[in-house]
């Protein structure tokens, strides 16, 4: 028998800030519910009650500077209590999980932002997620200048009070990482309506694909 049989599936929504992951999330669920799956969505860092606490330390401003292996220490230690505690028993009772963020934004925040090693971080996913990888994750994508007039105006926490040039690297990692199957990337910059169209047909399209 297939060891999958049963399991549910994993989706992940990856993009720079700004791009409407967060606005995009209840569209996707409600339109995984639709096709009468249950899903449970979620977020990195955070998920639960100890990693949104984990989130609060990596997204604070403080006058002590966090050091580079200490925030990417934090987000796998984020990450590990999320797996253990809602991703894997939800898959494991065949729910879909859906995530704002997984580990490509560690990639591309830590190894592309901060210029980490690559093989660190793939240790440490090693390490923590074992063989588990997101199933199909939507990248939403748009040019910088528009993510960023679409947050003029906020409060911007630690990782939004970066350069211009840090968020550059970080967008330039996902666009190479959206070469791996699992990919869908999908254009952000144009009105909502689009985008979630685009992001229905991406839906449909794995949906028919891999639901048993
Ligand atoms: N981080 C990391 O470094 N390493 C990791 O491994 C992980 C995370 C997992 C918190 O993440 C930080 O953690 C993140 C990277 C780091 N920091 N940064 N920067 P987060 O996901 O919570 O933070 P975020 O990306 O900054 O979220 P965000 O600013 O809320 O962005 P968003 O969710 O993509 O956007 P939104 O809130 O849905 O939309 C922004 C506005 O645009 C809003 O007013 C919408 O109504 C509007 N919008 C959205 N779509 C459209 C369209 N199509 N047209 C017009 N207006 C739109």
């Amino acid at each position: 028998m297939n060891q999958r049989q049963g399991r549910g599936r994993f989706i992940t929504l990856e993009g720079g800030e700004g791009v409407g992951k967060s606005t995009n999330l209840a569209f996707v669920k409600a339109h995984l519910e639709a096709a009468g799956l249950e899903v449970v969505a979620t977020r990195e860092p955070g998920g639960t009650p100890l990693a949104e606490e984990i989130r609060g330390l990596l997204l604070a401003v403080r006058e002590e500077p966090m050091s580079d292996l200490s925030e990417l220490l934090l987000i796998f230690a984020a990450r590990a209590q999320h797996l253990a505690r809602l991703i894997e028993p939800a898959l494991a009772r065949g729910a879909w999980v859906l995530s704002d963020r997984f580990t490509d934004a560690t990639y591309a925040y830590q190894g592309g932002g901060r210029g980490l090693e690559v093989r660190v971080i793939a240790l440490l996913e090693q390490l923590v997620q074992g063989e588990l990888r997101p199933d199909l994750t939507l990248y939403l994508d748009t040019p910088l200048e528009i993510a960023e007039a679409r947050l003029a105006g906020r409060d911007l926490d630690r990782f939004e009070r970066e350069q211009r040039a840090f968020f550059e690297r970080v967008r330039g990692v996902y666009m190479q990482r959206s070469a791996e199957p699992r990919f869908r990337v999908i254009d952000a910059s144009v009105p909502l309506e689009r985008v979630q169209r685009a992001l229905a047909a991406e839906l449909d399209l794995f949906v028919g694909e891999t639901a048993p």
